[in-house]
């Protein structure tokens, strides 16, 4: 499943060590949903990030409705990486959020294995294109549903029902703020990643 690395993980007079299993994941959705934010909480290295403040230049691009608060932007990619259980790395890929950096998520999407499609619970419909990206190119994911000032007034099953989600994609309330909060959406995201690379049993004879 994972792509490892068959450079790394010797050491020393104890012989060969199992190299880690490393694994690329997007950190997909709308602008301002708190992508950034969720690959700095998680990151175990200083993430790399590429913010610039937001300009007058860009009102009439951007869609600031209901964020008018934010005042940098991504203008190419956040980066970070987090292990989890030991010895599976994630390399987590930040997308921009700007419809107009869109051309950018064909590029960050090549040997992802799977991706988190942020919302911002204020403004769920603002999630619909980076789950259509991920339907229709099969790529697993799951919806992390960021409750801004923690507040999560609607429950997973009714987020589910408004994006029309299937039943398989996980849906998990979280706070991008929160470590231990984003680690459960990559964690439930790879369960979700080895459940679609596990073929099902077939029927019984
Ligand atoms: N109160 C609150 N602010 C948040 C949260 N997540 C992100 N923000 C803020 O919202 C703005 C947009 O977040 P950012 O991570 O840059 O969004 P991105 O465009 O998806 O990368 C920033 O000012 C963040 O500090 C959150 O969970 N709660
Ligand atoms: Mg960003």
């Amino acid at each position: 499943m994972a792509v490892s690395d068959p450079t790394a993980g010797t050491a020393g007079t104890h012989g060969p060590v199992a190299a880690p299993d490393t694994v690329k994941i997007l950190v997909a959705g709308g602008f301002g949903v708190g992508k950034t934010t969720l690959v700095g909480s998680v990151s175990e290295i200083a993430p790399l990030r590429t913010e610039e403040p937001l300009t007058v230049a860009g009102l009439d691009v951007d869609d600031l409705k209901g964020i008018e608060e934010k005042r940098t932007t991504t203008v190419a990619l956040d980066f970070g990486r987090i292990t989890i259980g030991g010895d599976l790395v994630l390399y987590l890929f930040g997308t921009p959020g700007q419809q107009r950096f869109w051309f950018m998520w064909n590029d960050l999407a090549v040997g992802a294995l799977g991706a988190v499609v942020l919302i911002d619970v204020r403004r769920p419909e603002a999630g619909f294109s980076a789950i259509d990206f991920f339907e229709r190119r099969g790529i697993p994911f799951v919806v992390g549903v960021n409750g801004f000032h923690g507040l999560h007034p609607y429950p997973a099953q009714e987020i589910r029902e408004s994006l029309a989600l299937p039943a398989d994609v996980p849906v998990l309330l979280c706070d991008a703020r929160e470590r231990d909060s984003c680690r459960d959406v990559l964690i439930a995201l790879i369960d979700r990643v080895i459940a679609s690379v596990t073929p099902r049993p077939g029927p019984v004879d």
